[in-house]
């Protein structure tokens, strides 16, 4: 890495973006050496609220930042980039339809993807949050061929934290001591939560959650249902998705991408399927992996009882089914 990491987020003048930017900045996502320069990109219309934003950066007075660009010209924006965070996609509307909203966040993440490969560093690495974030990183993918398959991944990580949180409230102890649960398939409500290889850190020593939380039709039933409708419950509160919770996921992600997981720990993100676990390639599926010197790697070799092989196949053919649809609407 260079003295300086040039840091693209699309979608800046939005509500991810504005806890995600100043998370940046602090040094949370690159660690507290690592100078980087921002690209704002936005669409034309917020390119002044982006000024705002640059404002706000320029008033927190982080030593970590050394330029800012906002800008809505996505050369000026991806040239050169080190790290692309795609945030900005398409809302769903009123009365639109799932295949509407494939159709217009596939001809958004297919320019992007080409923007990616002809301006971007080689060794770029792409995190996709825009929903849908597992088709919209296939599609961003397919379109920068000159760019290794394994730099593109979604963001599953808030799913996981989610999940972990859950366990963590059930089993009554600090989030910290919650170990390798995870998140399998898509990022959307088919989403399998698996608690079984996970471990919980207590006084005497590490135990499995099955040991810890003996309520096996909660860990069977309201504990994947909980995480899977999690983004729904908060919108219905809050009356607006989650953001803060989003950034902190998008900026765990990153940070473990980049600089590594902690030995024995698995994370779970949305990464190009391999054939691992029976999942074709051709998808991007959410795996347990663990990260070293800026690589991933799909954990293997967890069995898979009857109950996951089910929840497991539920997800794989919704990422298939979405696949075969936005690829209709963008060609080969
Ligand atoms: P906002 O609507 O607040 O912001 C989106 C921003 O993207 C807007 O400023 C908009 O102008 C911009 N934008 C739209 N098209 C663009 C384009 N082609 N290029 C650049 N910018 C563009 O949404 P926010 O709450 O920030 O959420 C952003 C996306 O994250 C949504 O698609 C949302 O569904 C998705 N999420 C994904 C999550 C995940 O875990 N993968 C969790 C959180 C979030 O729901």
């Amino acid at each position: 890495m260079s003295d300086v990491a040039n840091v693209v987020i699309t979608g800046a003048a939005g509500q991810i973006a504005y806890s995600l930017i100043f998370n940046v900045c602090k040094g949370d996502m690159f660690g507290p050496e690592q100078k980087v320069k921002l690209f704002l990109l936005d669409i034309p219309q917020m390119v002044e609220s982006l000024k705002g934003v640059l404002m706000e950066i320029q008033d927190g007075a982080y030593p970590l930042v050394t330029d800012v660009v906002c800008t809505a010209d996505i050369k000026e924006a991806f040239t050169g980039a080190n790290y692309v965070i795609l945030v900005g996609a398409m809302p769903r509307k009123d009365g639109m339809e799932r295949a509407d909203l494939l159709k217009a966040n596939a001809s958004i993440f297919k320019v992007q993807g080409k923007a990616i490969n002809d301006y971007a560093n080689k060794n770029v690495k792409v995190l996709v949050v825009g929903n849908p974030a597992n088709t919209n990183c296939l599609i961003a993918m397919h379109y920068a061929p000159d760019i290794a398959k394994e730099n593109f991944t979604c963001l599953t990580r808030l799913d996981h934290n989610r999940a972990k949180s859950q366990i963590a409230l059930k089993a009554g102890v600090n989030v910290k001591d919650v170990h390798n649960v995870i998140i399998w398939g898509n990022h959307s409500s088919t989403q399998y939560p698996d608690y079984r290889c996970g471990y919980i850190n207590l006084p005497g020593g590490k135990q499995p959650i099955g040991n810890v939380i003996s309520d096996e039709k909660w860990l069977q039933g309201e504990f994947i249902s909980t995480v899977q409708k999690r983004g729904a419950a908060v919108i219905a509160a809050r009356k607006f998705s989650s953001a803060a919770s989003a950034a902190k996921a998008i900026t765990d992600h990153m940070r473990d991408w980049v600089l590594g997981t902690p030995e024995g720990e698995y994370v779970s993100m949305g990464v190009p399927s391999d054939g691992s676990y029976g999942i074709e390639s051709g998808i991007i599926f959410s795996y347990p992996v663990k990260c070293q010197n800026g690589k991933y790697t799909i954990i293997q070799g967890l069995s898979i009882d009857n109950f996951s092989k089910d929840k497991i196949e539920i997800t794989r053919k919704e990422l298939v089914e979405e696949k075969e649809a936005a690829f209709k609407f963008v060609g080969d």
